[in-house]
């Protein structure tokens, strides 16, 4: 392969679920990888596995997208080598807590507005200058059907699934015509991931929300998330919102039983 032509996606969040299935799909197709997320070992679990199984190069990162001294130490160690990022995949995120908004936990709620909001900010301003510079790039933010309507006991992390939808209008009113693409992935519920675990601090049996109907799973999103990023240089898919066939919106579920 001309090396010269292989493209470079970063994608964020890649020690579990959809990041993981994504930076897999895109190193199955011949591009170089850069993995991001807090589990060193995980990111090297999977790096050692995509270096094996494809001929593409991959780095890895491992920071706290909320500390904003720790992104920028990550992303300057990329060098010279890594300093041509193509793809930016925005996926880092997570949901705590599942509370009416007087009982919320404060914390849950800093997480989240750090992770989910701040995290993707600091990506983004400090991968997308180098973009502008040669006036070609992709941004690709993982946004949530919580971000297009709220449901009971969401509120902040819908919120802050709402604040990405506004950032990717806002991102693509800044770059269109600098050359650069930004797009959005909604998914709906999502299996194979550690989503519901994390939200409920561990606690497996709250953890059990896809027994009785069959969710998206990470590869579904990940093969839509491919789709958007290799589309022809003249077309930017804006927004895909995608759910389950048994999900039809945040409040709209049929758990009447999986595989149907
Ligand atoms: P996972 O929990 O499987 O993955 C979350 C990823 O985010 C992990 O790799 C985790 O890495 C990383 N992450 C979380 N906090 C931090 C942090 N402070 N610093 C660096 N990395 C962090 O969940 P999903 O794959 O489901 O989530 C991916 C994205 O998809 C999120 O933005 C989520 O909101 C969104 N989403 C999920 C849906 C679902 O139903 N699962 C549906 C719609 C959207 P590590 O722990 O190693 O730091
Ligand atoms: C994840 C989808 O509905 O569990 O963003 O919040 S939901």
């Amino acid at each position: 392969m001309n090396k010269n032509l292989t493209k470079t996606v970063l994608v964020t969040g890649a020690t579990s679920g959809i990041g993981k299935a994504t930076a897999t799909l895109f190193a199955k197709n011949g591009y170089d990888i850069i993995i991001t997320g807090r589990r060193a070992e995980k990111l090297e679990e999977l790096k050692s596995k995509l270096k094996k199984k494809y001929v593409v190069k991959v780095k890895s990162l491992c920071f706290d997208i909320r500390k904003l001294q720790e992104v920028k130490k990550a992303v300057k160690s990329l060098g010279e080598e890594w300093s041509q990022v193509d793809i930016l995949i925005n996926n880092a995120g997570l949901a705590m807590g599942l509370d009416p908004i007087h009982k919320g936990k404060i914390e849950h709620w800093e997480t989240m507005i750090d992770t989910n909001i701040k995290g993707l900010l600091y990506m983004t301003r400090l991968i997308s200058p180098e973009m502008v510079k040669k006036g070609s790039g992709h941004i690709i933010n993982i946004c949530s059907t919580a971000g297009n309507d709220a449901y009971p006991n969401g509120n902040v992390y819908c919120a802050t699934k709402s604040a990405v939808d506004m950032l990717t209008k806002g991102m693509r009113l800044d770059f269109y015509k600098l050359g650069l693409r930004v797009s959005q992935v909604s998914p709906g519920m999502v299996e194979e991931t550690e989503f519901a675990i994390t939200r409920f601090e561990g606690d497996e049996k709250r953890a059990k929300i896809y027994e009785d109907f069959t969710p998206l799973r990470s590869k579904d999103v990940a093969e839509v998330i491919y789709f958007v990023a290799t589309r022809p240089k003249h077309v930017n898919i804006q927004d895909v919102l995608m759910m389950s066939s048994q999900q039809a919106g945040s409040n709209f579920v049929d758990r009447s039983g999986r595989d149907k």
